[in-house]
């Protein structure tokens, strides 16, 4: 397998980011890779950690994960780049899987089997069916690194989804690998039940609107 650059962003992942890294070296061990964490601004000292533990870590102004996706991925220097969240619902144990199938797709997408929240299964028969994926909204994803000069961020949050918008319109081929996620943490960042909720729609709206736009 070539080398894997990994990018995970963080906001306050204190708890959660030096186990993630040691999991992630664990299951690498035997391939070239570095490790990427895209910060911003964390208040509980999750970049103080990452900087001992990751190859590259970087803390900015809050700016939303989307944003820190795509600057952790135009750092990234190896062919293939994994997408992970720094809270432990993605395990690492899929990596290799999601980057051996880079050699078929452009973009391979680990999907939940099951979706937490109504807004994400709305997501899913609406423009997950469009997308050709079931998890519009899951991070932990595999991608070539020559695609990702032609990915943008439009400015405002849509949880990732934009990238596999802008991999459709650009007729890139998008994969997917189903797994079953581990029960979510109690103090969801994205909010309550009715404003993640919100937010997610919301970030759907965007996205399907990107997806028409010219
Ligand atoms: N850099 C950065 N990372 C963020 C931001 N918001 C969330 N993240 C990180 O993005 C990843 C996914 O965010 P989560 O808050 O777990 O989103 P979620 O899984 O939909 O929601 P939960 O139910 O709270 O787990 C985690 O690693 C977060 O730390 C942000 O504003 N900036
Ligand atoms: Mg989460």
């Amino acid at each position: 397998m070539q080398g894997i650059s990994i990018v995970t962003t963080t906001w306050n992942e204190q708890e959660n980011i030096k186990k993630l890294i040691l999991t992630i070296r664990k299951t690498l061990k035997d391939h070239p890779h570095e490790i990427i964490v895209i910060d911003d601004n964390s208040t509980d000292g999750t970049i103080q950690t990452a900087k001992q533990h990751a190859d590259i870590a970087i803390t900015k102004l809050r700016q939303g994960q989307t944003k820190g996706l795509l600057d952790g991925m135009q750092l990234a220097q190896y062919p293939t780049i994994i997408t992970i969240d720094a809270d432990l619902e993605n395990d690492p144990q899929h990596i290799p899987q999601l980057a051996k199938l880079t050699s078929k797709f452009d973009i391979v997408v680990a999907s939940r089997t099951q979706l937490p929240r109504i807004s994400e299964k709305i997501a899913s028969k609406t423009l997950g069916k469009l997308l050709g994926v079931t998890d519009t909204f899951s991070n932990y994803r595999a991608f070539k690194k020559t695609i990702i000069p032609l990915l943008k961020w439009h400015g405002s949050e849509t949880f990732g989804a934009e990238f596999l918008v802008t991999a459709k319109k650009h007729h890139l081929k998008i994969g997917q690998i189903t797994y079953t996620p581990p029960p979510r943490r109690q103090n969801p960042r994205i909010g309550g039940t009715i404003k993640a909720n919100l937010r997610i729609f919301w970030a759907l709206s965007k996205s399907i609107i990107y997806l028409y736009k010219k």
